[in-house]
């Protein structure tokens, strides 16, 4: 997931972008916060066996080469009944709450297989993925710049952590984690719609400057991490964030946090890693008004793209 960046300051000159022209040339080893380093309000900080774990995990993210099939994890008993008490909860919570056709969610869940007794290895899905719809995971260390994560979702590879969130807190976790991005992101990404306006959002960002990115950000935070879609009278979760997390997804059906119309060209509030529910949620009207929306947002971005960039992502 990418990370909040700071505004830009105004004065700074702004720096040449480096547009990359293969995934080689997105950057993965610049991580954000959270990482192994732990911040003294992560549930984990006082855990010593847990952040040595999260230091051999993130160093074998730091050390995969592209093309190399992505390290198995032999998840401990203890991570693994996080992952068993995260699945059965959600799963108890989804058919109510998360979203069904407009979102795809549902839809896409039974070709992964999810089994509560093991927790999935990333190399397992990026196969389904590719077969799907041409999506790859590249595992990583921690939270990317925002930048070198959505220049990733142009050559259509989704950065994906692989460590398991801290035992005391399996209903929510301040940064993404395995169970967030296995059941948040990768069954959406199994859908064509959703795949390509993902690869769409991630197209816009080659070209984009700092400002840009920085809505960008946002507005990937308030639609694919935070998004609730209305399927009949009810609002249903659509963002990975909500769907990973069974604290955040009663939370939401709660009908707790204020609900209002997504508008991805007007300004869109900050956001934060450190503030726990989200406090409002951004309402698609339904998946094809939201793409519709987020679609004609990029277009506004790729217009200065030169045909060679054009070309490697396969806009030519
Ligand atoms: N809060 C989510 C969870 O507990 O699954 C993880 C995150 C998603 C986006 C930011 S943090
Ligand atoms: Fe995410």
């Amino acid at each position: 997931a990418p990370a909040p960046a700071a505004q830009p300051a105004e004065a700074q000159a702004p720096a040449p972008i480096k547009i990359p022209r293969s995934l080689a040339e997105v950057d993965n080893g610049q991580i954000l916060g959270f990482s192994a380093d732990l911040s003294e309000d992560h549930p984990g900080f006082h855990d010593a066996v847990y952040k040595q774990r999260r230091v051999d995990i993130c160093n074998l993210a730091r050390t995969h080469q592209i093309g190399q099939p992505i390290r198995r994890i032999a998840y401990t008993p203890e991570e693994v009944d996080v992952w068993r008490t995260v699945m059965t909860e959600l799963q108890q919570l989804f058919p109510q709450h998360a979203c069904k056709e407009v979102g795809r969610f549902l839809r896409c869940w039974p070709l992964f297989n999810f089994s509560p007794d093991e927790v999935p290895q990333l190399e397992d899905l990026s196969a389904v993925l590719q077969r799907a719809t041409g999506f790859q995971i590249r595992p990583v260390a921690g939270l990317l710049r925002p930048r070198d994560f959505l220049n990733g979702l142009a050559f259509r590879t989704f950065h994906s952590t692989q460590y398991m969130r801290h035992h005391s807190s399996p209903r929510y976790t301040p940064e993404p984690d395995v169970v967030h991005e296995v059941i948040g992101h990768v069954p959406m990404l199994a859908d064509p719609a959703y795949a390509d306006l993902v690869h769409q959002i991630g197209i816009a960002s080659l070209t984009a400057d700092d400002k840009q990115i920085w809505h960008l950000t946002k507005v990937y935070w308030y639609t694919v991490e935070f998004g609730v879609v209305r399927e009949g009278g009810d609002v249903k979760a659509f963002g990975a964030g909500v769907l990973s997390s069974f604290g955040e997804l009663q939370h939401m059906a709660a009908d707790r946090a204020e609900l209002v119309p997504l508008d991805v060209s007007a300004p869109l509030p900050k956001m934060s890693y450190k503030d726990g529910y989200q406090q409002r949620y951004f309402v698609l009207e339904s998946f094809e008004e939201g793409a519709a929306q987020l679609k004609a947002y990029c277009r506004t971005l790729h217009q200065e793209m030169p045909d060679e960039v054009r070309a490697a992502v396969g806009l030519l």
